[in-house]
């Protein structure tokens, strides 16, 4: 077994975004561009003698290649044991569960999310801690900074593993595991979920279809709603996991899933209706012709949790990221628990999970998760939906509505605008910022501007500090705005722009939300400019 030190040189732009190095397929082909990353990971890391690395990704194009690669690389950094999803598999949620269960050092997740797949799609590459959550900040700049003086990278010179071959196989000195992808995970959820009182929901005619967009939970949704929870065969749409995601873009949203949007609004709706993104770890849910945002979603998980045995005994508090709606502040006053406001970017809530600071955490981005595992988890946020519907023997819509009548219904909505000039958005950042000494208590269609920022963020843990998070602009009605780039593109730049208002009065809370914030959305072109600017009427995605 040789290794071979082999000379490189740096890549520019080999920073992490939201969440890891997302490029097309194309950039991560350059000769050594993805093992200059890895090395560099390796170099940050520091010493990995004897220790145990979780492998896996979300089977998009190029995993299977990028799998080998890193395997070889571990074995010639000094890594013991690599703990490999079958075929390369692994969700991300299932990831961070075998990180946690295994103790491993750490783990590599291949995937680019819910953006397209094959050839000429995106790739995507992330590392998590020991704890299962993704790198920190500190972390991942430590390693940007190595990618840019990076001269070298270490292999071992040997023949690929046999990735569908569960069990052992040995390359140098490293033991890899070949795992199955979906049994700790499985395992992980039947100890959180009342699988009986489930079972039972499906055996009275309860009907469901879950969208896996020919994404990584088909293997995960299979197993469990229809082999373990006895939903019917045909229950998962889309369940068998594709190379190119079958074309299309595994983001679980109103537009990106709508064929399950279609069948859930259709005459003979099914119940309930749910989608996860390419790695698994987002969920959307509907109703029979209803549809929760994921900011209403995680309220209600929380009003509900105590109906669910792994959250009986309680919650120490809730995080949500910064342009989530405050409905979940709402529920976590009534329970008297503390709500924290953190930065958009799952690793935000590691700290807080960790030091036991919340249980449960989510985000408008379609995310939802508590402290079982250290990602956001799609499978999870459907099981406890399902837990709840079995217990409160409920519809969706009724649930909602009652949520709604008891707390108020905090009106949301987000507009992307994905694909435009990246000199375009940021200037248009900047001029919205430069603006905001004037904006103070100036009046737009009967809105009172009360305070705008650019969202900052100390955590509470370690202190740390991130600045530059998304422009905030709040109303004296509590109403807001938020414009933010999003970090997680590969091509141009996505503005996102975040709506949000407050209403109580029944009657007017099950109106469509784009016809209650119709005048916030004019106030946010009229101080952004973004029609002017971008020269799109509509936006491409509205949540
Ligand atoms: C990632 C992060 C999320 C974040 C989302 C959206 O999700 O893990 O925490 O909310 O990106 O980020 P942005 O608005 O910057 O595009 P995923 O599912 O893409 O890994």
């Amino acid at each position: 077994m040789q290794i071979k030190t082999v000379s490189t040189q740096a890549y520019s732009g080999q920073k992490a975004g939201t969440s890891g190095l997302r490029k097309k397929v194309t950039v991560f082909q350059q000769p050594h561009y993805l093992e200059n990353f890895v090395q560099a990971l390796f170099n940050v890391l520091g010493d990995v003698q004897g220790k145990t690395l979780v492998l896996g990704g979300d089977g998009r194009y190029y995993n299977t290649i990028a799998i080998q690669t890193i395997a070889k690389m571990a074995a010639a950094n000094g890594f013991a044991r690599i703990l490999l999803g079958q075929n390369g598999l692994l969700s991300t949620p299932a990831a961070s569960a075998v990180i946690r269960k295994y103790q491993a050092f750490g783990g590599i997740i291949l995937s680019a999310s819910h953006n397209p797949a094959g050839k000429d799609g995106d790739f995507g590459i992330k590392y998590n801690v020991s704890s299962g959550s993704p790198a920190p900040e500190k972390l991942t700049e430590a390693v940007y900074a190595e990618t840019q003086t990076i001269k070298n990278y270490r292999i071992l010179d040997v023949p690929d593993i046999a990735l569908n071959q569960l069990g052992n196989q040995q390359i140098g000195s490293l033991s890899v595991e070949v795992i199955d992808p979906v049994e700790d995970y499985a395992q992980l959820m039947a100890n959180l979920f009342d699988f009986d009182k489930i079972r039972q929901l499906f055996q009275s005619g309860f009907a469901m279809r879950f969208d896996a967009m020919h994404a990584i939970t088909g293997i995960y949704a299979h197993h469990l709603l229809e082999q373990t929870l006895g939903a019917p065969t045909g229950t998962v749409m889309n369940g068998t996991p594709l190379e190119d995601f079958g074309g299309g873009h595994p983001d679980p949203n109103l537009t990106y899933a709508e064929d399950l949007v279609k069948q859930l609004y259709s005459d003979n709706a099914p119940h309930f209706g749910a989608a996860s993104d390419g790695d698994g770890d987002r969920n959307m849910i509907l109703g029979r012709h209803c549809f929760v945002t994921p900011s209403d979603s995680l309220a209600i998980l929380v009003a509900n949790a105590h109906h669910v045995k792994g959250y009986q005994n309680g919650l120490t508090g809730v995080a949500r990221s910064m342009p989530t709606s405050m409905a979940v502040d709402r529920v976590a006053q009534a329970l008297n628990i503390p709500c924290y406001e953190t930065p958009t970017g799952w690793k935000f809530f590691g700290n807080l999970l960790d030091a036991n600071k919340a249980t449960l955490c989510g985000e408008e981005s379609f995310g939802t998760g508590s402290n079982h595992v250290r990602e956001k988890d799609g499978l999870w946020a459907v099981l406890f939906w399902l837990n709840i519907l079995a217990v409160r023997q409920q519809s969706v819509a009724e649930i909602l509505h009652e949520h709604w009548q008891q707390y108020g219904r905090n009106v949301y909505s987000r507009h992307d605008y994905e694909g435009i000039d990246s000199q375009i958005a940021k200037q248009l950042m900047t001029d919205l910022q430069s603006k905001f000494p004037t904006l103070l208590q100036q009046t737009f269609k009967g809105y009172q501007i009360a305070f705008c920022d650019d969202f900052s963020y100390t955590d509470p843990v370690d202190h740390s500090i991130s600045t530059g998070q998304g422009l905030r602009i709040g109303f004296t009605d509590g109403s807001r705005i938020v414009f933010r780039l999003s970090g997680t593109g590969t091509e141009g730049a996505t503005l996102r722009v975040y709506l949000e208002s407050y209403c109580t009065e029944p009657s007017l809370q099950t109106q469509d939300a784009q016809t209650l914030l119709a005048d916030l959305i004019q106030v946010a072109d009229q101080l952004a400019g973004i029609k002017t600017r971008t020269g799109r009427e509509q936006p491409t995605v509205i949540t």
